[in-house]
């Protein structure tokens, strides 16, 4: 009885570590195939599986870091259930009428043992490196200071002049008064309240973020505009109670501390806008102060912080038009016609 039990253990050890190796290789393949789905770059998509798609180092390396350790869950996962169908079936009282005296079985003991201790190793070395990578600052090429406050953050460029601005959230019924004019805004919506004036206001506005083509709870009236391939050091702090600045697609996401200093880098690979939201339980608004960051070429950044430091707000916007313009060769981005 002790024989065949010894036997059987040792076999299916073979089987189930097989089927651990494809269970890793499946799960992490399903996983990067998500981020690939991920088709529009710097938010997040419908039915989005990964990440999204990583635009620096730190974002990449947490991607990959995130594909394994999703393959290694889903092995455990599925082992662990087959295991659990397996002694269902095999161990049922029908099928052992006298029941079995194994006691105990060294080749079991030792790999319950080793095989976790493998695991937590191969996820602990990718770990911490991604945590030195984070947490190890490359010398800068321009420092910004966010600063969250209920419910907007305001940034900084100390290093360009000490110019500032904030950014705030563009709403349903910006882009309404907008469209419609104030008047017109306030006959139709005056005399609703509550949800079914956020109910009409989300109705008749969704065609026009798709017009001017922005990106609803996530595009703000100002962005933090930053160079391409520099490296950019946020130095992030609070002034009421704690924020948190974030960038997925930069790998970046800091608490934001009243009275504290604390930074996150990035290194930008690809031009783009890319979104990010507060990502600290911080009071009503805490889903309405989002974070829209402008990757652009350094000619245009110089000349945008230029216009910025000579406090022309109208002359920075064209400048960035200009450049969106010119790296999507379109003349007729209706977005870009508007004032956002
Ligand atoms: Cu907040």
């Amino acid at each position: 009885m002790t024989k065949r039990s010894i036997g059987a253990n040792t076999a299916m050890g073979y089987v189930t570590a097989i089927f651990l190796g494809l269970a890793a290789v499946l799960g992490s393949g399903l996983a990067r195939f998500g981020s690939v789905l991920a088709a529009p770059v710097g938010q997040p998509s419908d039915w989005e599986i990964g990440l999204q798609p990583p635009n620096s180092e730190v974002a990449r390396s947490i991607d990959s870091f995130y594909n394994l350790t999703n393959g290694i869950i889903i092995a455990i996962g599925l082992f662990v259930m087959i295991l659990i169908i397996v002694a269902l079936v095999r161990f049922r009282e029908k099928a052992n009428p006298v029941p079995s005296k194994t006691t105990h079985n060294s080749f079991l003991e030792v790999a319950w043992t080793a095989l976790p201790i493998m695991i937590l190793l191969i996820i602990a070395i990718p770990s911490f490196k991604l945590l030195f990578l984070q947490y190890s600052y490359p010398k800068p090429d321009l420092t910004i200071k966010a600063i969250g406050s209920q419910w907007y953050w305001t940034h900084e460029y100390p290093d360009q002049g000490g110019f500032s601005f904030d950014s705030n959230i563009i709403r349903d019924e910006d882009l309404l008064t907008r469209a419609m004019g104030e008047d017109a805004f306030n006959k139709k919506y005056g005399n609703l309240e509550g949800t079914a004036l956020s109910k009409a206001l989300y109705r008749d506005a969704a065609p026009l973020w798709k017009k001017y083509g922005l990106v609803r709870q996530l595009s703000t009236d100002t962005a933090v505009v930053v160079p391409v391939g520099k490296v950019v050091h946020v130095l992030v702090t609070a002034e009421d109670v704690i924020h948190d600045w974030t960038i997925p697609a930069f790998g970046s996401k800091i608490d934001a501390v009243p009275g504290r200093i604390s930074a996150t880098w990035f290194r930008a690979d690809k031009k783009g806008v890319f979104y990010g939201q507060c990502s600290e339980l911080c009071g009503k608004d805490h889903g309405n102060m989002p974070i829209m960051v402008r990757v652009v070429d350094q000619g245009t950044f110089d000349a945008w912080a230029a216009a910025m430091r000579a406090n022309d707000d109208k002359k920075a916007k064209q400048i960035l038009i200009k450049a969106e313009l010119r790296d999507k060769q379109t003349k007729k981005l209706a977005a870009l016609k508007s004032d956002y």
